[in-house]
């Protein structure tokens, strides 16, 4: 988009402040000089919430024993929110967490029964499994029962893969947790909530939209609600390794360092790092806080990168706990205009991904998704991926660590949210606090990227500079970039945006051919970058009906496309600090805003291939650029 596009609108201010997480956070948060949300508490990992009902991020999940809670679940569809508020809007005692059916000789009436409710696929949007869903925007109820025998001695989480957007959790009727945020993991401890035997937990997910929400009301991309990824159950040792941050020294790339968090631990409990195919050990103490520092130094390593992505199986031992991770060592560093992977210049020739799942349309969550969209990729060339506009299911980042492909990861910091309101900065940076916490230690992750096209204001420039420096203390091992908008005067475009000064990279979206001016007017544009850093063309594109034929000049046509990305390559190729490029996307996704009958029918057509799979003819030009070594310059 440029800054002249036509995404222009009015938002409602919903000042009414959520009761739960975000409002205490609210009143934290005035404290601090700089306006914005207060951290939260000083440790080695991101808390993301300290209140009561919190939940954390476990790091590695995906690699503990887990009891899936994946299935058919019950469901009812509750527009008015009446299972949690009474009539004058207060917060039930006895809502439909209870779980309650009518039985003979109530008291009163009973006005709901799960088991006599549908059911919905958990994971999954409900947008895509039942009709009237389709549209649907609101509060959902879900429930299910399960048979479970806790491990005596053990602790036990509700792992959430992602929740769109408010989720309230309750297990055997008691609240277990609430969470905002729809494309984040995360865990809610449930100790002492489940017990042996039959259980039932019931989980009100609600997709509004808000003013005061990251994102915010407007997103090119489709509201998908529910339990949209795996929800498991977890069990861990009292004492466990919750998060921990193994990378490899920028310094020397020989030396391992980083730190391990134990949570539960009594100071002085020992932590061990076995990495056994690099022969190497390394015993530490953790602190007060329970967090060691760790340094290992192997004779020798075999280097992260797209060419050979070699990944070691590291163990990690604490107290009772045991957890095994599969880590690729590298280093990521920026030297002038130049993007270094392992001390060498390189040239990022990738494409952006919404999380849309391929053929079946909905939320990308299983590795066959996963595998679809990155063979896509590969087979066009590229050795990077802009995962848009959100975190993505973990089975990306796994996947792309094991193919080689470094991702550019995005916080949902979209257009304009209300960059003036300290609770929304909470908001984001809890979100940012969640996807650091879940994906530190993939070595595919090379950018986190702050936010998108967003207004060139003060208190944006203030909320995202903020956020900025929060990455960098979270994570200092990565690069920090965000896709700007671009100005325009006659031919020529301008990028100094105030942001540029606070990242390592910029990324600049503009869409000549598209939103403004002919394709050919790309030939005849020239850059003026106000940063001496690298830049990425994080966006560039223009639709087209997989199918539809017709000139060069037809919009809408194949043809226009690739007209579009013919241009577009021969001007990247004029700008001398480029480093990267992720046109605009790699497959057409679902989006209200695209309503163009026979041509968009609701979705957005910028996809390199279809929904369906059909490749668009820019798919192959753009594919001889990168398998030729067409388009990009490493230094
Ligand atoms: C953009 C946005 C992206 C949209 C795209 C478009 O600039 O970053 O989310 O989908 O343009 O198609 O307009």
């Amino acid at each position: 988009m440029t800054i002249n596009g036509n995404y222009r609108a009015t938002r409602s201010i919903d000042t009414r402040c959520w009761k739960s997480i975000s409002c205490i956070l609210l009143l934290v948060s005035f404290g601090r000089p700089d306006g914005y949300a207060q951290s939260p508490p000083v440790r080695a990992v991101p808390t993301v919430r300290a209140q009561t009902n919190a939940t954390t991020v476990l790091e590695d999940s995906d690699h503990r024993a887990n009891f899936s809670l994946n299935g058919d679940w019950h469901y009812m569809v509750d527009p008015y929110f009446a299972g949690l508020y009474t009539f004058h809007h207060e917060e039930k005692k006895d809502g439909w967490f209870e779980n309650r059916k009518p039985r003979p000789g109530d008291t009163g009436p009973v006005e709901y029964d799960f088991s006599k409710s549908p059911t919905l696929r958990v994971p999954g949007d409900w947008n895509t499994q039942a009709d009237r869903l389709f549209f649907y925007e609101g509060p959902v109820w879900y429930q299910r029962d399960f048979d479970f025998t806790p491990t005596a001695e053990k602790r036990i989480f509700l792992h959430v893969g992602a929740a769109n957007y408010r989720a309230w959790f309750w297990v055997n009727g008691k609240r277990a947790c609430d969470h905002e945020g729809g494309f984040t993991s995360f865990d809610c401890e449930v100790t002492g909530l489940v017990h042996a035997g039959g259980n039932f937990i019931v989980v009100a997910v609600d997709n509004t939209r808000r003013a005061d929400g990251v994102p915010t009301l407007e997103t090119d991309w489709w509201n998908y609600g529910g339990l949209t990824r795996d929800v498991s159950l977890i069990e861990v040792p009292q004492a466990f390794i919750d998060s921990y941050d193994l990378h490899l020294s920028r310094a020397d790339r020989k030396t391992i360092e980083g730190w391990v968090h134990v949570s539960g631990a009594k100071t002085g409990e020992e932590v061990t790092i076995n990495i056994a195919e690099a022969e190497v050990t390394v015993t530490a103490k953790v602190d007060e806080d329970g967090r060691a520092v760790v340094r290992l130094v192997p004779k020798e390593l075999s280097l992260w990168s797209p060419e050979h992505p070699k990944l070691y199986q590291v163990e990690l031992t604490a107290a009772a706990d045991t957890l095994k991770d599969d880590i690729g060592f590298r280093t990521v560093e920026v030297r002038g205009t130049e993007i270094l992977l392992n001390g060498q210049p390189i040239f990022l020739r990738g494409v952006s991904i919404h999380a849309e799942a391929p053929y079946r349309t909905g939320r990308a969550n299983t590795q066959k998704d996963v595998d679809t969209l990155l063979g896509w990729a590969k087979e066009l060339g590229c050795n990077y991926v802009r995962l848009a506009h959100y975190p993505h299911d973990e089975r990306m980042m796994r996947t792309a660590d094991r193919m080689g492909i470094m991702v550019w990861s995005e916080n949902p910091v979209y257009w304009a949210v209300e960059f003036d309101k300290p609770e929304v900065y909470a908001k984001a940076e809890a979100q940012l606090g969640e996807e650091i916490g879940r994906d530190r230690n993939k070595a595919s992750i090379i950018l986190w990227s702050m936010a998108n096209e967003t207004p060139n204001t003060d208190a944006r420039t203030r909320f995202l500079t903020t956020m900025a420096a929060k990455a960098r203390e979270m994570d200092s091992s990565r690069l920090i970039t965000a896709a700007l908008l671009v100005r325009t005067e006659g031919h020529t475009k301008i990028v100094d945006d105030p942001l540029g000064k606070a990242l390592d990279v910029i990324g600049a979206n503009e869409y000549i051919g598209w939103y403004e001016q002919r394709p050919e007017d790309a030939g005849k544009t020239v850059w003026k970058i106000a940063y001496g850093k690298p830049m990425i063309m994080s966006e560039f594109g223009g639709d087209a009906k997989a199918g539809l034929h017709g000139s060069a000049n037809e919009r809408w046509t194949e043809e226009y496309q690739a007209s579009i990305y013919r241009y577009q390559l021969g001007m990247l190729n004029h700008i001398p600090q480029l480093r990267g490029m992720s046109p605009w996307v790699l497959m057409d996704f679902r989006s209200p805003m695209r309503q163009l009958p026979g041509i968009q029918d609701y979705f957005n057509r910028k996809g390199l291939i279809s929904d369906q799979g059909d490749k668009k003819q820019a798919f192959f030009i753009l594919q001889k650029a990168y398998i030729e070594g067409l388009v990009g310059k490493t230094e």
